[in-house]
């Protein structure tokens, strides 16, 4: 529907779905992580998707050796996650088992080459571009990369070309700025400036009005 995915991190499950429930009109996707799936349970996800008719990118990270990535992921999928978040940096064999399952259950993988943290620039970020070239190498489609480290999302956006689907965490409460995001990213991942909002739907609008014509309605 457009490009704004909402970062769901809310704690209490029924909070977490009355504020999307104020949204949800403008945004067809939202990211789900473990501030709400530990307190919630896996359960969530269903109950997102059929309460709220999204999709649900589940985002755990993955980060293990393959045959635990292969069973995270599965048992993700099995709970209903539309795509999970899988990072980059334990290498091939650890992405390679995550695509497979993926492809088992009819899922997508994103994945993650370097974050947004100020703390990211110590380790991740210095191999960032070497694994969005794994990531092309291996054939993987979707990436998750930092609002607020531009240079870097301009630079893996060079790297995984015009045809690669990135999401792009960070903007808003970490400083990352919309629009500007959108210049490389497909979509934008916001979570607290919307869920801690004290108008939440007000407050998406806004952004809506600033993102001007880069909003893209539609399916
Ligand atoms: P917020 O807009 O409240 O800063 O939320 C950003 C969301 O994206 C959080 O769920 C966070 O865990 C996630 N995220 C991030 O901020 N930076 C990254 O590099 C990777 C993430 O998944």
């Amino acid at each position: 529907k457009n490009n704004i995915i909402l970062a769901m991190d809310l704690t209490d499950p029924s909070e977490a779905l009355r504020v999307t429930g104020q949204v949800i009109d403008y945004i067809d996707t939202v990211k789900i992580g473990y501030p709400l799936v530990l307190s919630a349970g896996m359960g969530c996800i269903q109950e997102f998707k059929e309460e709220l008719q999204c999709k649900v990118i589940a985002d755990f990270k993955v980060a293990d050796i393959p045959e635990t990535n292969e069973k995270i992921c599965n048992i993700t999928f099995e709970h209903g996650a539309d795509a999970i978040i899988v990072h980059g940096f334990t290498g091939p064999d650890s992405i390679k088992a995550c695509m497979d399952a993926a492809n088992k259950k009819g899922g997508e993988i994103f994945l993650l080459v370097d974050m947004s943290h100020p703390g990211s620039g110590k380790f991740i970020g210095r191999v960032s571009e070497e694994m969005a070239r794994l990531g092309v190498q291996l054939g993987v489609e979707n990436y998750v990369a930092p609002a607020t480290k531009p240079e870097s999302l301009m630079g893996i956006r060079r790297i995984v070309g015009e045809g690669a689907f990135i999401i792009s965490p960070g903007v808003g409460f970490q400083g990352g700025e919309a629009t500007e995001t959108l210049k490389f990213a497909n979509a934008i991942i916001v979570g607290r400036t919307i869920y801690l909002s004290k108008n939440p739907r007000k407050t998406i609008e806004e952004l809506i009005k600033i993102l001007g014509d880069v909003h893209q309605t539609g399916p």
